[in-house]
Formats: C-alpha cells, structure tokens, sequence
C-alpha cells in the first residue's frame, strides 16, 4: 500500500480488464504500483504511480485527487479497530507471509508456502489458486525476482478481491430485516449492534423476538430491548414464530418504525425442521406487508471458517439470502475466509462484528480489512 506523503497519481483506465491492463501498463509505465477495484471483465482499474508520468496513453484519464479511492488510514480510528479486531487473524496465519519473503529468489517452494498458509487462512481452494495464478503472472510481466517484491503484490492482489457493500437504502417503511444464521453464530448480539447503529442514525427500531426455542433467547434480546429503549415483541417460548413475525411486523406498521429486526432460531431438531421454520417465518412477513421481509441476513461465525460456507448455503437456498455479517472477527484466526464469503458464495459482506459490546459493529470496509490482516509487512 501507499506511504503516506508519497507523491501519487491515479490513472483510470475504464475500460480494459485488469489482465490486458496490467501488460500495457507496465511496458509504460515503471515502476508503477496497481490498485485495482472490482476486477471483473469490464472494471475500472487504478493505477497509482509513485514517479512522474513518462507517457499517456489515450485510454487513460487522469483523476484528482486520489484520497478518494485509498484514504490514508494511518491514525485513523476506525483503521485501528479494524487492526485490533483482525489481530488474530494476522498473527496467526497473514502476518507469517512476512517470514517467506526475505531476500531469496522466487521459487517453487515459496508458492507452496504461500498456498498453504492462503489455505490455512481460510481464503478457500478456488481463492488461493486465482490469487497465486495472479502473482503468477505478475511476476512474470513485471520481471520480479526476488522474494521480497512480491509483498506489495500479494497486498494489491488481496484488496482487490474484497467489495465495498453496497449501501443500505431504506425504500420502504417499515424496512422488514430477518436475521438468520447457525445457533451460536451471534444473532442476537448483532441484532442489538445494528438496532443500535439505525437508531444513532435517527432511525426507529423495532425488535421481533421470533427465535421462540429457547426461552432464554427471548430473555436476552428483551434486556437488549431495554438497554438501548428499543421495543421488543415477543411470545411465549415454544410458541410460534411465525406469530411473533407476524405481530412484529404489523406493530411496526402501527409505531411507525423505521426497521423491523426479526430474531430467528439457529437450533431446532433438525436441520430440515430449522429450514422450513425459517421458509413459514419468512412467508408470514409477506403476508404481514406486501414485500417483506425486505432483506434477509446472514449472521456467520467467522471463528468457524470454511464449515460456515456449506452451512451458509443450505440458508441461501431457504430464503435467498441478501448479505452476510461477520460476527466475532476479533476472536477469530480465520478472518480469510471473508475472501471464500465473496468469492464462493456471491454474497457481500455487510458489516462486521469486532468485540461483544453493542458499539463493536462496523460497515465492512476492505481496505480496512486489507490493511488490518496485512499490517505487519505493508
Ligand atoms: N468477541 C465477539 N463475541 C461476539 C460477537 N458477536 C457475538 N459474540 C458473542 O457470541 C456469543 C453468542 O452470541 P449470540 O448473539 O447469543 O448468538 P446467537 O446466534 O443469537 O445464538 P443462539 O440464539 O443460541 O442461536 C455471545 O457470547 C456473544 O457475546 C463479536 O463480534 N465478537
Ligand atoms: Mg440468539
């Protein structure tokens, strides 16, 4: 990544893909450093150049000023709760790349070693092979030798594979959210984050109490509820969700809310019985309020890698989910696997969760992401 004060100019080259790009610009160009943002055919891609400019080329347009794209984050707050919170995972498997690349030349042994430990870091098999196949190539058109040029590489290659999420808009109101996800995964925690977050923006929050299996499920966002002052409905335990469902969302009709946060059960006898739950749970909303529910989350465990994937799936298929939220980031090594959540499951992540207290949820941010797990050789 950048230095900060580094003297930068930024290309943009809209139209070619990132591949073509590369070989035309570094016959151009050198030594120049690459940021690219969605990498597919048709994206944009960034050049940042740290020395002059020695040619133009006409599909290159030059843009100012660059903050815009690579805010410096140095001495930034959020930057450093994101490098607290990913600590884990950097010491335990990113910041170990630094130990492979000394002075050595590139060689078949390094990119064993830096496959396994993409495959240890929870990035996935079709992540690691597309992330080497790149570095790959890029060693091969910018004529690296020597391990240790590669570190801004695997940065660049890294960053790039992780999205901004879109943002949240509101088109309805109330703006019915169900949040699902495996028992344990941190539902309820991050049900009172995201209550929490809606209503510093001025939102009014309403809570529907529909994991009816354990009665201590209700118990706990209850005294979320009264924590923040934000309104609860709930039944009795054992009772029927898609009562609670169906209450929650016509009392936020009435109230006038904002948003409706739906609470739902990651444990039932079975794993079919916890699927056609959450299917009824989500056709009572619709029959509640036309439309809803308007999103339907994914909470998942980032502690639990790659297992959370194939669990992530069978929800997918229940109630075609909209986005994930990392929860627990902070206690976790396997924070790689938010590359396999893009990746494998198509899905973005929205927000991620970063300790236990209701302020510890932030909008994911991959540049933050990036710099956090990487921070020890950037
Ligand atoms: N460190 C950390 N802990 C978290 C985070 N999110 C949730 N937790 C903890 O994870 C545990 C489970 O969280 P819950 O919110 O109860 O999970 P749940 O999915 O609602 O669980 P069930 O209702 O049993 O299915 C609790 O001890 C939370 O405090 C996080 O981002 N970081
Ligand atoms: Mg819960």
């Amino acid at each position: 990544m950048l230095g900060v004060g580094e003297k930068q100019t930024i290309c943009r080259v809209a139209t070619l893909t990132a591949r073509v790009y590369q070989s035309a610009i570094f016959s151009i160009y050198q030594p120049s450093r690459i940021f690219s943002i969605n990498r597919d055919k048709t994206s944009e891609v960034f050049v940042v150049q740290t020395s002059e400019v020695l040619a133009s080329p006409q599909n290159i347009e030059m843009i100012h000023p660059p903050h815009d794209i690579i805010p410096p984050m140095e001495n930034n707050n959020i930057f450093n709760k994101w490098k607290d919170g990913l600590a884990r995972t950097r010491k335990t498997t990113f910041g170990r790349i630094a130990n492979f690349l000394g002075t050595s030349d590139i060689s078949d042994e390094l990119w064993e070693n830096l496959e396994a430990l993409f495959i240890q870091a929870d990035l996935g098999m079709e992540t690691t092979l597309d992330v080497i196949q790149s570095l790959q190539e890029r060693v091969h058109l910018e004529g690296l030798t020597r391990s240790d040029e590669l570190a801004q590489a695997i940065t660049e290659e890294l960053s790039s594979r992780l999205n901004t999420p879109p943002p949240l808009v509101l088109r309805e109101r109330p703006t019915v959210i169900l949040i699902a996800g495996v028992n344990g995964s941190g539902k309820t925690t991050t049900m009172a984050k995201l209550g929490k977050r809606f209503q510093s923006e001025g939102k009014k929050v309403i809570f529907g109490a529909a994991d009816t299996y354990r009665a201590a499920a209700i118990d706990q966002l209850q005294i979320w509820g009264e924590r923040l002052g934000i309104p609860v409905i709930a039944g009795q335990p054992n009772g029927d969700p898609g009562a609670v469902t169906f209450d929650t969302v016509k009392s936020a009709i009435a109230r006038k809310a904002d948003i409706a946060l739906i609470d739902t059960a990651g444990r039932l006898h079975t794993r079919f019985n916890l699927m056609e739950e959450l299917k009824k749970v989500h056709r009572v909303a619709g029959k509640a309020l036309d439309g809803a529910p308007h999103a339907s989350w994914l909470v998942m465990d980032a502690t639990t890698g790659q297992n959370a994937l194939h669990q992530a799936e069978a929800f997918n298929e229940a109630i075609a989910l909209d986005g994930v939220i990392l929860a627990k980031l902070d206690s976790s090594a396997r924070g790689g696997m938010a590359f396999a959540i893009q990746k494998e499951l198509g899905l973005p992540i929205l927000y991620a969760g970063l300790g236990e207290s209701a302020q510890d949820l932030e909008v994911f941010n991959p540049q933050a992401f990036a710099r956090g797990i990487l921070a020890d050789f950037l």
